[in-house]
């Protein structure tokens, strides 16, 4: 069977609103062509984002039920301390309420004004917490990841070249780790090999640089190399996980993503010093070090998204559901990123739109105008995600000028899909006829989130 039926079965369901074409362009208007500022019962099928939007299964609400709200040593933080040391095999769990509050750990702890973090394409939240604590990013993917259509099995891997390089400039002591991200959410949901990770990790053995992972997509990852690297095709997804893990010396998690939950996070490290600073500073932006900003029942839930999310039936799904819309768009001419990755499809704006300039921001317009179109929310991953420098003030142009398709973990059928597909076909139909934007209001920071554009005459 090319694509998997769904390996569960429906027990709640939620209505969804229908809207027509002409209150679509009176919404989007309002919301400043930025489809995060749509409300969400403007939209019929939501694919903004895969972060918060699992559907969590009956085991996970029976979880919730269970949740022991001490203020401290909570039995819910012990359950997920054992889970996640059980599939992931770090030392110390520190529970975040999501992503990015690891990460303002980790960056704050270890990063001093002036030093360098590599990582395999930057993301946005992780970049902005490295910046904020004085650091610069280095890009050091291979170069494929750049390019839209070049075909790879491991497009999210490390030049090692590029990483040797950069410590040859810079010197070792101004890199306080290498942020790994498996898998690469910016390229494309793009996974890295285990060669790749093993031989990351033995380069930075070798100069005392921590290899810390972005590993919010990890599971995914993990079905990449189950399905794409020689040796792994019989080893189970928790047991390429554990191994995968095994070549980091810590990650940060948000748990919203393949730990199947609408909220939560951590931090995890070998490093006793580490731990210590990471729990005296938890206390200060999240809480207790055996909470972190979340309630006993989210960390509950979350010990059992982990077991569930390695589960080999539902990881297989969750990938095909994307290559079922990715293939559609293909087979009608629609140009997108390839290979599909593991957690959305990405339209190339700069394909679809060849006649809008990239700083006219094509993948902004483009995502704006498949919600006029079908009431399809999606999220550009293009220039405006990237920001802009924050030396010389210029925007950031990235070669990868995207609109992601982003598919929610047990929400949608393959009709919705079809929905989403027969949408952006007939967008790609009338492209000539899109125009560009410009900015009415951007924020400095982040201003993906809040931006607010005008359609270009
Ligand atoms: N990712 C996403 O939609 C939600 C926020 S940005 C619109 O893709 C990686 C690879 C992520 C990520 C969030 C975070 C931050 C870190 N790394 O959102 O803070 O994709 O839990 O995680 C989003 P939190």
């Amino acid at each position: 069977m090319k694509y998997m039926a769904e390996p569960y079965k429906i027990k709640s369901v939620e209505v969804i609103s229908m809207t027509n074409r002409e209150q679509r362009e009176q919404y989007i208007k309002e919301a400043g062509y930025n489809t995060f500022l749509l409300k969400s019962q403007q939209v019929y099928i939501d694919l903004l984002t895969d972060s918060g939007t699992t559907a969590m299964s009956d085991k996970q609400w029976a979880a919730m039920m269970v949740g022991d709200e001490s203020y401290a040593g909570s039995v819910n933080f012990q359950h997920l301390e054992e889970t996640v040391k059980k599939y992931y095999g770090f030392k110390y769990v520190v529970p975040t309420h999501q992503g990015r509050g690891a990460e303002n750990l980790l960056s704050s702890i270890c990063i001093k004004p002036g030093d360098f973090v590599p990582g395999n394409m930057y993301f946005t939240t992780t970049r902005a917490h490295q910046e904020r604590n004085g650091a610069t990013f280095r890009d050091i993917i291979i170069d494929e990841a750049h390019d839209s259509q070049k075909e790879h099995p491991f497009k999210g891997n490390i030049d090692l070249t590029k990483l040797q390089a950069l410590i040859d400039e810079v010197g070792a002591d101004k890199i306080p780790y290498v942020c790994l991200a498996v898998t690469v959410n910016l390229a494309g949901g793009q996974p890295v090999s285990m060669e790749n990770m093993k031989a990351v990790k033995a380069i930075c053995d070798k100069y005392k640089i921590k290899v810390m992972y972005d590993a919010t997509r990890c599971v995914e990852n993990a079905f990449f190399i189950q399905e794409r690297e020689k040796g792994f095709d019989k080893k189970s997804i928790a047991s390429i996980l554990k191994e995968m893990m095994s070549y980091a010396d810590g990650c940060t998690m948000s748990g919203k993503k393949d730990c199947l939950v609408n909220i939560g996070g951590f931090l995890c490290m070998n490093d006793d010093e580490l731990y210590g600073q990471a729990c005296e500073l938890v206390v200060l932006f999240e809480g207790m070090p055996s909470y972190g900003g979340l309630a006993g029942r989210d960390m509950e839930a979350m010990s059992v998204g982990i077991q569930e999310s390695v589960d080999d039936e539902y990881i297989k799904h969750r990938v095909t559901q994307c290559r079922y819309l990715g293939d559609k768009l293909m087979a009608a001419g629609v140009p997108i990123v390839k290979p599909v990755g593991g957690h959305a499809v990405f339209l190339d704006a700069k394909a679809f739109l060849p006649h809008i300039p990239q700083d006219q921001f094509p993948a902004q317009m483009l995502a704006a105008q498949l919600y006029v179109e079908a009431g399809v929310r999606s999220m550009e991953r293009g220039v405006i995600s990237a920001g802009r420098n924050k030396d010389t003030g210029d925007h950031y142009y990235p070669k990868l000028e995207l609109v992601r398709l982003t598919i929610p973990r047990r929400v949608y059928t393959y009709s919705h899909l079809d929905v989403v597909a027969d949408a952006c076909i007939e967008l790609f139909n009338k492209r000539d006829n899109i125009k560009g934007l410009k900015f009415v209001h951007e924020p400095k920071l982040l201003r993906f989130f809040t931006s607010r554009f005008e359609p270009l005459k």
